[in-house]
């Protein structure tokens, strides 16, 4: 071997090891002057001989070129979430189904992470690629950056294709370090240690990314064929170097589950990294098949989330919001406040009901309630902190944004705003088409559509595809430089791909979700099937009833639709079903009972959409009903439900569960 080979070699094993005492250990064995001198010497000498570069050379963590943006790419196997829990109880009744199933496993407890999920893939013993979890069946490539996670291996003794998953995260110090220099430099400062992550994750420059000092715990092994238990699969990734949390436990029963979960409680503070919750899995691996999934997640695991965290704070002002379905929403403007690691200034308030029997004021000391990602809400006022000049919550009966009268139909919570033309709906609208579920086109806010959009070079839909008609305009934006505007109009080009499913879904069509969408584009498989369609072959399928199909029927009925989508056929937009979707359930095996009446949907169509993903719908309450879903004005079944401890599902609750918005 000739002596620069030995060097190298000696070099690097230098390296990785004051990599690790410095990343892992938190204890630096030399200076940065010498470190940076050992990693010099290996640089030139790599230049010297390129060949004797290795994927997992210590190099190879640093100095990754910035990328224009980051590369699509499609998971192996979906990444599901997790389904929660919030109580004690609701953990004994996820331990209780898989008892009913037949089985009695042992469970192993973790902390659910505060960062972000991400798919690793090693290919011949090196870290091949990285992906973010996206909408769970793509991601975004983020490999260069995660190369600069120092505690993660590059390479592993096992040489066969891997997937494992895990959560990055920075820890609580790195993130107060991020912070303060941030703040130096007049930079804003990031709102958790979990938004610092993320933000840090998609930074296109590998060298800002290393220097923020991520880190990450790995807790899937996707490849289950050499273990036959989770708690298995971790000691032996593990033993191939990679990060695992110490604090998990394998518990025989639901009792030492929850004994983990109060430890976790306890202990939380003094975390050196932010956890939300606790992950319970099922420990045998043979089970997961055999316990199944709903549609979005596993049944064989869940996550326990931390109670919400409750804040008290003043109500100033009531605006009102305007979906792109004409939907009008009152909206809480709140005295600013932390909660949940987060500033809230705004919190729902539903709908003029919820407002009237909550006694809402403009002026109220409210109780303002979040957890994680979810929309702040206002629980209650505390009226005796009520000041004299307080104005009780009134509706308006215009639209805020184009003076229209606001409607309000019979048996249905919310007001609309029934213009078409209305320019907040329109805005609404064009955010809704951009979507991640719909056509998810990268680059294209609320914010810059709304610019875009009172410009004047983004008025509808077709106008997306025509913003290489206004570059010079464009460029005179500010924030808007030639190369993001170069990978915006290239996120567009590539957009017009989309499955018809998309488009379908993206169009706004009231009642068509994106699971309706799947299920028409699977059905009549181009647009121009869809669009000739009349009710009967519409309500022939399925899932789809009376109001779904005159919803569908009434949308191509006018002629500006009509126009608009053939002006998007001239654009070049994909108008085809190109693959079979499946149907996937989540009311697998599930009973439902339905009482009183849906706003949304017609009895029948309720119960087609259980049907269609997998549940049977019986008309009386029992031991066995898994759900009670509840409309307006329900009957006796509700109380019989409640007694049983049967779970409640409002109209709000169903639609996410067949993913489903009107
Ligand atoms: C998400 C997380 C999981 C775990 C820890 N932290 C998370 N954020 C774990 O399994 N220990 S699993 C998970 C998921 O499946 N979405």
């Amino acid at each position: 071997m000739s002596d620069d080979k030995k060097r190298i070699q000696e070099l690097r094993g230098k390296i990785r090891r004051h990599n690790h005492a410095y990343y892992v250990e938190d204890n630096p064995e030399i200076s940065d002057y010498e470190y940076d001198k050992l990693m010099q010497e290996l640089i030139d000498l790599e230049e010297k001989h390129p060949e004797l570069v290795t994927p997992d050379s210590p190099t190879q963590r640093v100095g990754g070129k910035p990328l224009d943006k980051f590369e699509k790419v499609d998971h192996d196997t979906p990444m599901l979430s997790l389904g929660n829990v919030f109580s004690e109880e609701e953990i004994r009744d996820f331990a209780g189904k898989i008892k009913k199933m037949g089985y009695n496993p042992k469970f192993v407890t973790e902390y659910k992470i505060d960062g972000l999920s991400v798919s690793l893939v090693y290919e011949d013993g090196y870290l091949s690629r990285a992906a973010t979890r996206g909408d769970g069946e793509t991601g975004e490539d983020i490999t260069a950056n995660v190369k600069g996670i120092y505690t993660l291996p590059l390479s592993i003794p096992y040489k066969e294709h891997l997937e494992v998953r895990g959560e990055i995260f920075m820890s609580k110090a790195s993130f107060r370090k991020l912070n303060e220099q941030r703040l130096e430099k007049g930079e804003e400062a990031f709102k958790n240690p979990r938004n610092a992550a993320a933000g840090s994750v998609r930074q296109l420059d590998p060298e800002v990314v290393r220097k923020r000092n991520l880190d990450i715990f790995i807790y899937f092994l996707m490849d289950r064929d050499m273990v036959d238990t989770h708690y298995e699969s971790l000691e032996k990734v593990k033993e191939w170097g990679f990060p695992v949390n110490e604090d998990i436990r394998l518990c025989g029963n639901v009792d030492e589950v929850i004994e983990f979960v109060r430890e976790a409680t306890t202990k939380r503070p003094d975390l050196p990294y932010e956890i939300d919750g606790v992950v319970i899995k099922v420990n045998t691996f043979d089970l997961y098949e055999k316990i199944g999934y709903t549609a979005k997640y596993p049944k064989w695991a869940t996550a326990y989330k931390f109670p919400a965290e409750e804040v008290v704070t003043i109500l100033k002002d009531i605006r009102f919001q305007i979906g792109r379905t004409g939907v009008v929403k009152p909206v809480a403007e709140l005295e600013p406040i932390t909660v949940a690691g987060t500033t809230v200034s705004r919190a729902t308030l539903h709908n003029e009901d919820y407002c009237k029997k909550k006694d809402i004021h403009v002026g109220d000391y409210v109780v303002i309630r979040k957890a994680g990602d979810v929309i702040p809400e206002v629980i209650k006022t505390l009226p005796e902190k009520r000041p004299d000049d307080a104005q009780p919550f009134e509706m308006i009966d215009e639209c805020p944004s184009c003076g229209t009268g606001l409607v309000r139909k019979e048996g249905e919570a919310d007001y609309y705003c029934p213009n078409p033309d209305c320019e907040s709906r329109k805005i609404e609208g064009l955010i809704h088409f951009v979507s991640r579920d719909a056509y998810n086109i990268d680059g294209l806010g609320e914010r810059i559509i709304t610019e875009f959009y009172n410009d004047g070079v983004l008025k509808r839909i077709p106008d997306i595809f025509r913003l290489g008609d206004h570059v010079s305009k464009l460029v005179e934006k500010e924030g808007f430089g030639a190369k993001s505007i170069e990978n915006l109009l290239s996120a567009i080009e590539d957009s017009k791909d989309r499955e018809l499913d998309k488009l379908i879904f993206g169009l706004g069509i009231r009642h068509v979700g994106s699971k309706v969408a799947k299920i028409l584009a699977n059905e009549f498989k181009t647009i121009d099937n869809l669009m000739d369609a009349d009710k009967e072959e519409l309500t022939s399928i399925d899932t789809i009833g009376e109001k779904i199909a005159d919803s569908i029927i009434a949308y191509f009925n006018d002629d500006g639709h009509v126009a608009m989508i053939d002006e998007l056929k001239e654009l070049g937009l994909n108008m085809k079903q190109k693959t079979h979707i499946q149907k996937s359930g989540a009311f697998e095996g599930k009973t439902v009972v339905i009482t009183g009446s849906l706003p949304s949907y017609t009895r029948k169509e309720a119960k087609a959409l259980v049907e269609q993903q997998g549940g049977n719908v019986t008309s009386s309450v029992s031991k066995n009903t898994d759900f009670l879903i509840v409309g307006e004005n329900p009957g006796s079944k509700l109380d019989k439900a409640k007694s049983l401890d049967i779970p409640i599902k409002d109209e709000e609750a169903f639609k996410t569960m067949i993913k489903e918005e009107s």
